[in-house]
């Protein structure tokens, strides 16, 4: 589970809420004596649990960001134009010629071509300059003891201490995201766990600073969750006048020569290419009106990372732009 969209949302579309209410009843040092007990019997070190699980106090600014609700939704043409940006790209081209060597080594070991590794890092951390300033074990146990989602919350900080006690970073490193997304891919402490990969085979997996295990990392989530090299995210396309609004939406599955013989044609106007045995969808996150996207396998890969037609379609806007001739 993810809330990168979500923590977006926050972030730009926010006014002051009603003043935060603790929904807890246990005050937070009795909580974090029972939470030691918890990590004990999870099997975390008495090293780590003395380091990291004393001298805490909860952070108010995380309970205030936890509580502020996102007020109106923003159209996907403003999130588009907000995230897919020609600053975004232009880094996003940079960046696709600094690590030119390391991507296709990674291309060759997860078969995941490097405008989408590239994608990814520009949108979740704008290339790791914004990865988040918060100490993740005080974030996560705030929010653990606070209430609202404490199982899960509770659960991630367990996993956030199996990152340490792994000794993947120092415990003074292991900071994110106030909702505990990690380092320059903004992993949750449990995707962490699930996809992070050692890249450069220190024997360590260092989201944080070592770019090899960024990218090792990021090219494995989608690898494991189903992408196929070769094939693309989608393409933005024209409809017919009067296509049924039936046809439109993730759960609606067509060959591409279906979609073909219901007049969907390319941006150009030009015929969409068919490819035998692909399968795709079309997504409209503005309506009918707004701008329409055919998505292939990969696109639905994308949204295992952020449950989200706004992320998953300027991910792979943003790829293709930094893919295409400079
Ligand atoms: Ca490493």
């Amino acid at each position: 589970m993810r809330y990168t969209l979500f923590l977006f949302l926050c972030a730009v579309a926010i006014t002051a809420g009603p003043k935060p209410t603790i929904a807890q009843t246990t005050d937070f040092g009795t909580w974090l004596n029972d939470f030691r007990a918890r990590a004990r019997q999870e099997g975390i070190s008495q090293p780590i649990i003395d380091q990291t699980l004393y001298n805490i106090q909860p952070i108010d600014r995380v309970i205030e960001l936890d509580r502020k609700q996102p007020e109106g939704k923003w159209s996907f043409v403003q999130y588009r134009e907000k995230i897919v940006h020609p600053l975004r790209i232009r880094r996003g081209r940079e960046m696709m010629a600094k690590y030119a060597d390391k991507l296709d080594a990674v291309h060759k070991r997860f078969g995941v071509a490097p405008q989408y590794v590239v994608a990814l890092w520009g949108i979740e951390t704008n290339y790791g300059h914004n990865t988040g300033g918060f100490d993740i074990v005080p974030a996560l146990a705030t929010l653990a003891w606070e209430g609202r989602r404490a199982d899960f919350f509770s659960k991630e900080l367990i996993n956030a201490l199996r990152i340490l006690d792994e000794g993947h970073i120092q415990p003074s490193e292991l900071r994110g995201s106030w909702a505990g997304a990690l380092g320059q891919n903004q992993f949750m402490p449990s995707s962490f766990h699930a996809y992070a990969t050692d890249g450069d085979g220190d024997g360590r997996k260092d989201i944080w600073k070592d770019i090899d295990d960024v990218f090792a990392s990021s090219a494995n989530y989608l690898a494991r969750s189903g992408w196929r090299d070769g094939e693309r995210w989608g393409r933005e396309v024209r409809l017919p006048q009067g296509f049924s609004e039936q046809h439109v939406g993730l759960e609606v599955k067509k060959p591409l020569q279906s979609w073909k013989n219901l007049g969907v044609k390319t941006t150009a106007g030009t015929p969409i290419p068919v490819v035998d045995g692909m399968n795709a969808s079309i997504v409209a996150p503005d309506g009918l009106g707004g701008p329409t996207y055919l998505v292939y396998n990969n696109y639905r890969v994308i949204m295992k990372w952020n449950r989200s037609t706004y992320f998953a379609t300027s991910v792979g806007l943003i790829a293709d732009a930094i893919a295409s001739a400079q």
